[in-house]
């Protein structure tokens, strides 16, 4: 059932050049986007039709950064430094029925326990109901190792047959032979199956930003 509703899992469409012409058609569809609505428990996701490409991972990683720099925004999902900026699932069309899904992150200790505990739960609902959703783009600072809640997220992704994209996000951070070293270890993962992809990313320079939005776009289909 929930293959059916993901014609385009096994990655189909990405491309083998990152740039380019396709690399610009794709940025001007993100530029689209606009935000639907944020939701605070499943019965406020809007209508599970179409496709939808979920950013996940930890607390301050730079998911909304990433969102942002997809669709050429400033400020369409919210950034912080304080980490736990975003508290409710956000939901951006991008084209009729296909959506960006920004998620609340996870592993910041000073949200309360409930507080976790009803993100976690609500990420783990929307994870595991959500027809629509094609693939996950998981983004983990690069100058972190993948932490064991990123591989659980991993985890349920590969039980749901999702797709995981792994995106090591503020690559600016990093000297070329830490971003070669980052890049390596997040290859295991896809080596040994968890992610079908890894990158470097930039939400500040913009390094990686094509190839995230040619993969973003083919998972997000026509
Ligand atoms: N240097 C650098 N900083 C970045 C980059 N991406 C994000 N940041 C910074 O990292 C902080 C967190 O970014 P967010 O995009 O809010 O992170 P998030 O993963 O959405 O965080 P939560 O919503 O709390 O889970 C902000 O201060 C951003 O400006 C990047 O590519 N380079
Ligand atoms: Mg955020």
């Amino acid at each position: 059932m929930k293959d059916a509703a993901r014609p385009e899992r096994a990655c189909v469409g990405v491309p083998s050049s990152t740039s380019g012409p396709d690399a610009e058609e794709a940025l001007k569809r993100l530029a689209r986007a606009r935000f639907v609505l944020g939701a605070s428990r499943p019965a406020h996701f809007p209508a599970d039709i179409g496709a939808e490409v979920a950013f996940a991972g930890r607390s301050n990683a730079g998911k909304s950064s990433a969102i942002n720099a997809l669709t050429g925004r400033r400020a369409l999902a919210r950034v912080s430094k304080t980490p736990g900026r975003t508290r409710q699932i956000n939901f951006f069309e991008v084209d009729d029925a296909c959506r960006l899904v920004d998620l609340p992150g996870y592993g910041y200790a000073r949200v309360s326990r409930a507080e976790q505990r009803h993100f976690g739960e609500l990420a783990e609902s929307y994870l595991h109901s959500r027809a629509s959703l094609s693939a996950l783009v998981l983004i983990a600072d690069a100058r972190r190792v993948v932490t064991d809640a990123d591989l659980l997220l991993m985890d349920a992704a590969e039980a749901a047959q999702i797709p995981v994209h792994l995106v090591l996000a503020k690559a600016d951070k990093l000297n070329r032979r830490e971003s070669r070293a980052a890049l390596a270890g997040a290859q295991r993962h896809v080596q040994e199956g968890r992610a079908v992809g890894a990158q470097l990313f930039s939400a500040l320079r913009r390094n990686g930003l094509h190839e995230l939005a040619l993969r973003v776009c083919a998972w997000l289909g026509s």
